[in-house]
């Protein structure tokens, strides 16, 4: 039998009776009004809901702006993003409400494959007119697709273990952070947009929108996460278009700016972001001329970007500065006093560390300024006349062409070359291809060789990160490796120049020998989760894992690699894009 249950509720009788009388009080003072003022009351009480309705989207508007100002003043999590969002937004084609600039697009228009129309117009309309996205593709062959994987695989590793940190240590599962701005993931940006890998690229671009902050009490080094952020930042902005990079970029640039406040106008080297502090490194009074001297293009076009003149004015006056101190033909000392803004005295010159890209800003920076600042080419120019005529040699057994190091004011001579300095090949080439001296290709082409040298001349096909060359007995072997030296940690620089020298003389060689040094990262470098920088590439059966993948690997080796393998020679125009120290390609300027 279905019963029904009742609670017996005892309402105090004082309660129910005010109740009733106040409803009978306000019949009563109702009825008491004249005509004319219950007319008043209609009228008044018309007039507020006609109000409220005509108002009510405005309050709701503003509703909506207060509560989202809130949310984004609170502080973001490390959070990874929504798979379910993130699948359904991989669907999308890249850019497919933005206007097509270049890239595969013009390839494939020259090639005359049919590209999808540009969807929805309406918001083609809000873009920025002077900001398009330039839509990419995807890997075309096999062997850009291996590159493509790889990459996959060390995102894959980073996001599992080492999600919003710096670095991701492959062979323990855990993560190493260093600036504490998650510098694999900005660093990354552009080479997955650049692989067309949606899902990841849009992981990437959820972190940056809801967890990149920069208000953190925390020192960073200006060169390193101006190369990396500033320019990954800059770069995902230019080939994207998407306008939550430029903000992040703008933010970055602002606080970078104290290390520019030293006496001379020669940054610092490091600065809190959170305080605005800046100051020199721990270890020295000085600053690191390459440092100092590469960080150019991306203050610059943050100016071009933004329209604030003061990035751009700063590293001008750094340029400037630095070009009229006196050099040894055209070569730089490797350490700079941020105070006095003279060179260290007796400091070593080399195209390696702390002086390689002083070298390379020279010319990428003349390039990136429409070839219009004459005492960039000028200091360039002399440079390398200083580079062939000082720091070139050839080995004694088989005339190997390398570029060594000027110690103790270049007055001795060290047969020593860093991995580092194979970046010169690619920029010579890129110089040669702007018009600078033809005799430069040449030197590009034996160095390439030699590095290509420091590669193929180990059991493993890895290049040490420094080598040492015999220049005095003719019997004894071209090159050398310390053991304190036999590491590689994934650098690109050989990668990088082998893609500029393809690209300007369409040598598949090139492309052949990269593909070789492709398997050999794959054979010796990949672990279960990503992978990891080696100890001894002269130990084929224990190469001795270092447990770190550093963000280059992604941003440069794999992103070259994958260039390097393209069929299309324009994928990324190098009339209409330098790239940065670190890989990002930035806008050269048609002003
Ligand atoms: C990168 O961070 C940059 O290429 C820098 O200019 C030099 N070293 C590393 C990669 O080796």
């Amino acid at each position: 039998m279905n019963s029904t249950k009742y609670i017996a509720l005892n309402i105090p009788s004082s309660l129910a009776d005010s109740t009733v009388k106040s409803r009978r009080s306000l019949w009563r003072w109702w009825n008491q009004l004249s005509r004319f003022q219950r007319s008043l009351f209609y009228v008044g009480f018309t007039s507020i809901l006609l109000m409220l309705i005509y108002f009510w989207p405005v309050l709701e508007q503003r509703r909506d702006n207060i509560s989202k100002i809130a949310l984004e003043s609170t502080p973001a999590m490390q959070q990874l993003p929504e798979e379910s969002a993130l699948k359904a937004a991989a669907a999308e084609p890249f850019g497919a409400n933005k206007v097509e600039q270049q890239g595969e697009a013009a390839y494939d228009a020259e090639n005359e494959i049919k590209q999808p129309a540009a969807a929805n117009e309406a918001q083609q309309v809000e873009e920025p007119i002077s900001q398009k996205a330039v839509r990419f593709k995807g890997p075309k062959n096999e062997r850009q697709k291996a590159v493509a994987a790889a990459m996959q695989h060390a995102w894959k590793g980073y996001k599992k273990y080492a999600w919003g940190h710096d670095h991701l240590k492959p062979l323990s599962g855990a993560y190493h952070d260093w600036f504490y701005l998650g510098l694999t993931i900005v660093d990354s940006i552009d080479t997955l947009y650049i692989m067309n890998l949606k899902k990841e690229y849009l992981e990437a671009k959820d972190w940056v929108e809801k967890s990149l902050r920069f208000d953190k009490n925390r020192d960073v080094n200006l060169f390193e996460v101006t190369i990396r952020v500033l320019g990954g930042m800059l770069s995902a902005y230019h080939l994207t278009g998407d306008k939550i990079f430029l903000g992040k970029a703008m933010d970055l640039g602002e606080r970078l700016l104290p290390c520019f406040d030293s006496p001379s106008g020669v940054p610092f080297s490091d600065v809190n972001l959170g305080n605005h502090k800046a100051h020199s490194p721990k270890w020295s009074p000085d600053s690191s001329t390459s440092e100092v001297t590469t960080i150019q293009l991306e203050f610059r076009d943050l100016t071009y970007s933004t329209g604030d003149s003061r990035f751009e004015e700063a590293v001008n006056k750094v340029s400037e500065h630095i070009h009229v101190l006196p050099k040894t033909e055209g070569l730089v000392p490797i350490f700079i006093n941020a105070n006095t803004g003279q060179f260290r005295v007796f400091s070593t010159i080399t195209l390696g560390a702390r002086g390689d890209s002083y070298y390379e800003y020279l010319l990428k920076q003349w390039i990136q300024t429409g070839k219009k600042i004459e005492y960039l080419r000028e200091d360039y120019i002399e440079a390398i006349q200083g580079v062939q005529k000082l720091l070139v040699k050839r080995t004694s057994k088989s005339g190997l062409l390398f570029i060594g190091e000027l110690q103790s004011g270049a007055r001795d001579f060290k047969p020593k070359m860093d991995h580092l300095t194979c970046y010169l090949p690619g920029t010579l080439a890129l110089g040669v291809h702007n018009g600078m001296p033809q005799d430069h290709m040449k030197l590009a082409e034996d160095l390439l060789w030699t590095c290509y040298q420091t590669y193929a001349q180990t059991p493993t096909f890895l290049a040490p990160e420094i080598t040492y060359f015999q220049i005095q007995d003719a019997n004894a072997a071209d090159m050398y490796i310390k053991t304190n030296d036999a590491h590689n940690l994934l650098r690109p620089e050989f990668i990088e120049s082998l893609w500029y020298m393809y690209q300007f003389t369409g040598n598949k060689t090139y492309q052949d020998w990269g593909w070789t040094i492709f398997q050999a990262f794959e054979k010796y470098t990949k672990v279960t989760n990503g992978y990891t920088s080696i100890n001894n590439v002269k130990a084929p059966a224990n190469v001795k894992p270092k447990d770190m993948m550093e963000s280059f690997f992604l941003s440069e080796t794999l992103k070259y690699f994958y260039l390097l393998f393209s069929d299309n020679p324009k994928l990324i125009d190098l009339d209409e894009y330098v790239f940065n120290s670190e890989a990002h390609p930035l806008p050269i300027s048609k002003g």
